[in-house]
């Protein structure tokens, strides 16, 4: 098959649009880019955060899944109460593989819990606030946990129920931390939306609530990294190995009251900046305290980032041990990724993941010698796609009721509440804050493809073209690309897979995008339409 660098990008995108209508036509081009990269880094406008054309079928989930189920499942010592018709909970049930540990025998783990107020008609029709408060103290009375969140459902902010009156006379009553989440699905246009009113009410009744400082000569938090297949305890790992103190992580492996004494960190770490950089902003503007973007997938990535560390801290010893962790790991993954380059090199990869995962994966491909041919977010930003030159202006009340995100310029006073001048200094010298901050366009080749909430069709259509070694996604895309006979790996779950972050990470991706790309396996594949296109049907009538 031809290279794809040897196929018009332009005569793609055509491909792709012309069967819709003209108006979705015209719609669906603004989100799919022919990248250039400019001298400056620079790359040409995608739209994105958008609503989703109806009758498209897209990969989306909703801002109920961004709220209760990424950023708040993985603590394992809330009880997160889902405020509805049954399906929400059990849908989000134990899907996402998010990982923890709990400290000792007497730490909670509520995580393998269902917890609804499962809904029916009557409540619907009479209001579901006296259920809700039923479930809160059932729960309390059973599992006597330190906190209780609720999530609301679409039919919830529909019927007007009053959660946050609930959750404010229930801490009353019980004399725990109760509180709620206005996270209908429905409220914005993706889990993106979740991520946000996650981010404000944990900030807002979580962060802060507890003063003890730990011991601990660099402590960090580490943001927007989630667990999923075990990647927060190799990561976790070399943190200990560094000498760095993790104070929480938001929220992989997390608990409770690590979020409550979160403030007293020094520094804090943006893994996935979609989904938790509201809570960096603010705990910048309220405690001033400094983040920096990091990245531990990819071997590479993982090396440059504890660096990076090492220089905010501009401190000998911990550069020194920073050095002594990388040369340790390091061999390894290099003897691997050797081995495995001479099989894989060359091969095409296509990925279309959430809001970080299909930029940050790209550069282990890369480091086997692969090729990405696409690639995409489902319901990422401008700034995720074009750097940090697009910064999301935010306006959010105090129930996260409305929101309203404005792209502008940055504020060139945002450094101006509680950061110091000499943490300012500290950071602009290093390059930290204004370097390293790109976005996924910046690091693709001239000519690429890249699209925004890819369709069904056109990932097919794409295969079709491109008919790529890999392809990367989540299980609403895998059975149609399997079909295709083309292997597809899924990077939100891993599939049964991980870790995949940080050093032993990267031999772990190696070897399993090796063991798929060279299996012939799915080439025997053959669906059953491909043998008999027309399924006839002999109907009976009594
Ligand atoms: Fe961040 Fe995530 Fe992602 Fe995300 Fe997600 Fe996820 Fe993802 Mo699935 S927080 S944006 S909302 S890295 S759940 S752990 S895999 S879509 S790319
Ligand atoms: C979500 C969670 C999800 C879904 C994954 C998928 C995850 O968005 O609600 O579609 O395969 O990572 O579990 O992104």
């Amino acid at each position: 098959s031809p290279k794809p660098s040897a196929l018009q990008p332009m005569a793609v995108k055509k491909e792709l649009l012309e069967r819709y209508p003209t108006k979705v036509a015209r719609k669906r081009a603004r989100q799919i880019i022919i990248n250039e990269v400019g001298p400056d880094c620079s790359v040409p406008e995608i739209q994105s955060n958008v609503r989703t054309i109806p009758g498209i079928i897209t990969q989306r989930g909703c801002t109920y899944a961004g709220c209760k189920g990424v950023v708040l499942g993985p603590t394992r010592d809330i009880v997160n109460i889902t405020h509805g018709p049954i399906g929400c909970g059990f849908y989000s049930w134990l899907t996402r593989r998010n990982q923890t540990k709990p400290n000792g025998p007497t730490d909670h783990n509520f995580m393998t819990y269902c917890f609804s107020t499962d809904m029916q008609d009557e409540q619907i029709i009479f209001g579901g606030e006296k259920k809700l408060r039923q479930a809160i103290q059932e729960a309390y009375d059973i599992l006597k946990p330190k906190a209780i969140a609720i999530f609301s459902t679409c039919p919830v902010g529909l019927i007007g129920d009053d959660v946050h009156a609930v959750a404010r006379e229930m801490k009353e009553k019980l004399g725990i931390n109760v509180f709620a989440f206005s996270c209908e699905g429905y409220k914005g246009v993706s889990q993106s939306a979740g991520h946000h009113i996650a981010n404000n009410g944990i900030f807002t009744h979580v962060v802060g609530l507890d003063d003890t400082v730990s011991e601990g000569k660099f402590k960090i938090n580490l943001l927007g990294e989630y667990n999923i297949g075990g990647d927060a305890f190799e990561i976790e790992r070399l943190f200990k190995d560094c000498g760095l103190t993790l104070i929480s992580t938001f929220s992989g492996n997390s608990s409770y009251d690590y979020f409550t004494n979160s403030h007293t960190a020094d520094l804090n770490l943006i893994m996935c900046h979609r989904s938790i950089n509201y809570v960096a902003e603010m705990m910048e503007t309220k405690f001033g305290i400094p983040w920096i973007k990091i990245n531990f997938i990819g071997a590479s990535a993982t090396a440059k980032s504890l660096r990076k560390i090492a220089a905010y801290f501009e401190d000998a010893e911990l550069a020194a041990r920073v050095e002594e962790v990388i040369a340790r790991e390091m061999p390894a993954v290099e003897e691997v990724r050797a081995e495995v380059k001479t099989r894989c090199a060359g091969k095409r990869a296509m990925l279309f993941v959430g809001g970080s995962r299909a930029h940050h994966y790209q550069e282990l491909f890369r480091e086997i010698g692969m090729e990405i041919v696409s690639a995409g977010y489902e319901f990422a930003h401008r700034d995720d796609y074009e750097g940090r030159r697009v910064l999301p202006n935010i306006k959010v009340d105090a129930d996260s009721r409305n929101i309203e995100e404005l792209h502008v310029e940055p504020d060139p006073n945002r450094y101006k509440v509680r950061i110091s001048p000499e943490q300012i200094d500290r950071l602009e010298k290093t390059g930290l804050r204004l370097k390293d901050y790109d976005g996924m366009m910046a690091e693709m080749p001239n000519g690429t493809l890249v699209i925004d909430d890819i369709s069904q069709f056109e990932t097919e259509k794409l295969i079709e073209i491109f008919r790529p070694d890999i392809v990367c996604a989540g299980i609403k895309e895998k059975y149609a690309i399997q079909k295709s006979g083309t292997p597809m790996k899924q990077l939100h779950s891993y599939d049964t897979g991980g870790p995949y972050a940080a050093f032993k990470g990267a031999i772990n991706f190696y070897r399993e995008i090796d063991r798929m790309v060279n299996s012939k396996v799915w080439k025997y594949l053959k669906a059953p339409w491909q043998e008999h296109p027309e399924l006839a049907a002999t109907y009976v009538w009594e």
